[in-house]
C-alpha cells in the first residue's frame, strides 16, 4: 500500500515536472514572439509575483490618488469644474477597480490586497504624498501627474500580461482626458490676472519633481527594471521614461506661457535622450519609507473609508448568499 502510494506521488510529481517543463517552453516562445500570456497559462511563480507586485501598487495608487484631488471637489471655483473634477476622481477609482481585477486572475483576492495596503504593508505611487494647497494644483496634477502616469502607462498597453495590457488601453484613454482638462485649467489660470498666473507658476514648481520621480528610481538603482523588461512587462526604462516625459513637457509648457522649474533641461544629440537637472533621491526614498509630507495622512483617510465600508462589503455578501440560496432552492424545485 505504501509501495503503491509512494509510485502514485512519483508519478504525480513527474508530471507536475514535465507540464512546468512544456510550460516553460510555452512562457519561453510567447515571450519570444511578443505575444501575451493568459490567466490560464503556466508560468514562471517569480513572473507572477513581479505581476501581483506592479499591478496591485499600481491598483493602491489611483485609489490613494483619488484623494488631493477629492480634497478640492467642495471648493471647485464654479460648477462646471466641479462636476469634471468629481468625474476625474470617479475615473481613477474605476482604474482600482480594473486593476484590482487584472491582479485577481493571476490569484491574490481583493481583499488580501487591500489589507496589504491599510496594514501599511504595500506600496503606492510616491506622488500621492505631496499637498495640494491650492486650485492651481488641481491643474498641475492633472497635466503632470496625469502626464507622466500616460507616458509611463502607454507602453504598457504592451505588457506581455492580457488582462493588465487590456486594462491599461481603458485607463489610458481616460488619463488623456484627465491631463487635458488639467492642462486647459492652468492655461486658463496662466491667462488670466497676474495673481493667478503666479498661482499656476507656483503649482508646476510644487509638482515637477515629483512627477518625474514616479517614473522610478534611476535605472542603475532599479532592481526590478531588467527581470521586468526581459519579460515584456516594462517596455523601457525609468530613465528612458523619464527623458520622453521631459520632453513632452517641455514643449507643452510653452503653450501654457509657464517654466518649468529646471534651468538644466536640454537635448542630447548624441544620446538622443533629454536631460533634466539633479532630482532629491533622498526625498524620494524618505517619501517610499513612510516619511512624506502626507503619507500618514493618505494612509489614515485610506483606513477610515475601509472601516466606514465595511457595511457596504457585509451587506453585498449577503445579498450574494441570498441570491444563490434562492437559485439553488429554484434548482431544486425545477428537477
Ligand atoms: N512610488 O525597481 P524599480 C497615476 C518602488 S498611477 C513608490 O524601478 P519597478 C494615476 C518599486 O515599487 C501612478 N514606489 O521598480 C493617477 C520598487 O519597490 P518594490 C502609479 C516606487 O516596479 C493620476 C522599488 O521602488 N503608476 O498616477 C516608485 O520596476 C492622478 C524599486 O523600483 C504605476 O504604478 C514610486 N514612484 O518600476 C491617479 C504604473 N517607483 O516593489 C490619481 C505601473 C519605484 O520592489 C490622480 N508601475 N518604486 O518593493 C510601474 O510602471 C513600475 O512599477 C514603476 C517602478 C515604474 C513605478
Amino acid at each position: 500500500m505504501v509501495q503503491n502510494l509512494q509510485a502514485v506521488s512519483d508519478s504525480q510529481s513527474e508530471q507536475v515536472r514535465e507540464s512546468a517543463a512544456s510550460g516553460q517552453a510555452y512562457f519561453d516562445r510567447i515571450m519570444a514572439e511578443d505575444s501575451r500570456i493568459e490567466p490560464r497559462d503556466w508560468m514562471p511563480e517569480a513572473y507572477r509575483r513581479t505581476l501581483v507586485r506592479q499591478i496591485s501598487q499600481h491598483a493602491h495608487s489611483e485609489i490613494i490618488g483619488m484623494q488631493p484631488e477629492a480634497n478640492w471637489i467642495t471648493r471647485a471655483p464654479s460648477l462646471k469644474r466641479k462636476a469634471i473634477l468629481m468625474a476625474k476622481v470617479q475615473d481613477e477609482a474605476g482604474h482600482g477597480l480594473y486593476l484590482y481585477s487584472a491582479a485577481e486572475t493571476l490569484g491574490t483576492p481583493r481583499q488580501k490586497m487591500t489589507e496589504d495596503l491599510i496594514a501599511g504593508n504595500a506600496r503606492y505611487s510616491s506622488i500621492f504624498n505631496y499637498p495640494a494647497v491650492s486650485w492651481a494644483d488641481m491643474g498641475a496634477i492633472g497635466w503632470l501627474v496625469d502626464g507622466a502616469a500616460i507616458c509611463n502607462q502607454v507602453p504598457l498597453c504592451r505588457a506581455s500580461y492580457g488582462p493588465y495590457g487590456r486594462a491599461m488601453v481603458r485607463v489610458c484613454k481616460e488619463e488623456s482626458f484627465h491631463q487635458r482638462q488639467g492642462f486647459e485649467i492652468l492655461l486658463e489660470l496662466a491667462n488670466g490676472t497676474p495673481e493667478q498666473k503666479q498661482m499656476a507658476q507656483d503649482a508646476v514648481n510644487r509638482w515637477y519633481a515629483p512627477s518625474l520621480m514616479m517614473f522610478g528610481p534611476p535605472d542603475d538603482d532599479s532592481p526590478n527594471s531588467k527581470q521586468s523588461m526581459a519579460w515584456n512587462i516594462k517596455r523601457f526604462s525609468n530613465d528612458e521614461l523619464r527623458s520622453r516625459f521631459v520632453g513632452m513637457m517641455v514643449e507643452q509648457v510653452e503653450v501654457l506661457g509657464l517654466t518649468l522649474p529646471d534651468s538644466e533641461i536640454r537635448f542630447n544629440e548624441e544620446t538622443k535622450m533629454w536631460e533634466h537637472g539633479p532630482l532629491d533621491w533622498n526625498e524620494f526614498r524618505e517619501v517610499l519609507a513612510g516619511r512624506g509630507p502626507c503619507n500618514a495622512q493618505r494612509m489614515e483617510r485610506r483606513r477610515e473609508a475601509h472601516e466606514n465600508g465595511a457595511w457596504v462589503r457585509e451587506a453585498a455578501a449577503e445579498y450574494a448568499r441570498k441570491t444563490a440560496a434562492w437559485s439553488a432552492e429554484a434548482a431544486g424545485v425545477a428537477s
